[in-house]
């Protein structure tokens, strides 16, 4: 049976044992494009994935399930070399007494993302970035830009077109760089990993 089609069972829940880990050459490959209409498999692919992120950030689901906490996931980190990427990014809970925000910053299942044009400023995250295919810790700053816009569709075969900037825009660029085969510490330099540049903005 196809890797897309046990993810797909009904039955099936996306847990740490369907993540492949750095040194699997999937990881290293451009991904392919998913074919519109999207077929109800890769549709339900994309549902999988935001349910596992969902449960990634659950404490309960998580830790029955034996998750890694993530805001992030792309197919190729499924052994899937397609290109679709799920995002679930939660707001800061908010303080007593404030207007209740959305429960998420950003929630999406894009299918064939596209950065169309980005800032000239670049960013990182100031703690780095960690990577559920990746069971070490790499330090550094991972250089990034700072504001994107990036096409994509959507679960309903829609185009939409979305402007990010600050941690969503980090996420969906460390997201896309999955489905064209590159990891994050291939941006961080390997020489001075905190080395600080003219315009990069740290983001906290
Ligand atoms: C528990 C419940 C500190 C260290 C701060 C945890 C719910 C690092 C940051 C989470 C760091 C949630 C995250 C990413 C970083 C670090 C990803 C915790 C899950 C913070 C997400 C894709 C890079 C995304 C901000 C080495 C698995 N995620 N932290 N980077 N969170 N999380 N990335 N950086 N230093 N990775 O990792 O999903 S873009 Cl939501
Ligand atoms: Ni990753």
């Amino acid at each position: 049976m196809s890797v897309i089609q046990r993810l797909t069972k009904p039955s099936h829940l996306i847990t740490m044992d369907d993540i492949i880990r750095e040194g699997n050459p999937t990881l290293r490959e451009v991904a392919q494009e998913v074919p519109l209409p999207l077929s109800d498999e890769h549709i339900i692919l994309g549902e999988k994935m935001m349910q596992f992120l969902k449960n990634s950030q659950d404490p309960i689901m998580g830790e029955k399930l034996g998750l890694r906490a993530g805001v992030g996931l792309a197919a190729p980190q499924l052994d899937l070399s397609l290109r679709v990427i799920a995002l679930l990014v939660p707001n800061m809970p908010e303080e007593e007494g404030e207007v209740p925000e959305e429960a998420y910053s950003l929630q999406e299942i894009m299918y064939n993302p596209k950065i169309v044009s980005h800032s000239v400023q670049e960013a990182a995250l100031s703690e780095g970035e960690g990577c559920l295919s990746v069971d070490r810790p790499v330090e550094g700053y991972v250089i990034r830009h700072a504001r994107i816009t990036v096409e994509y569709f959507d679960k309903d075969g829609q185009k939409k077109r979305l402007k990010l900037k600050g941690y969503n825009a980090i996420v969906v660029q460390h997201e896309i760089d999955h489905i064209n085969g590159i990891m994050f510490y291939d941006r961080i330099n390997p020489t001075q990993p905190f080395a600080m540049k003219d315009g990069l903005l740290i983001i906290e």
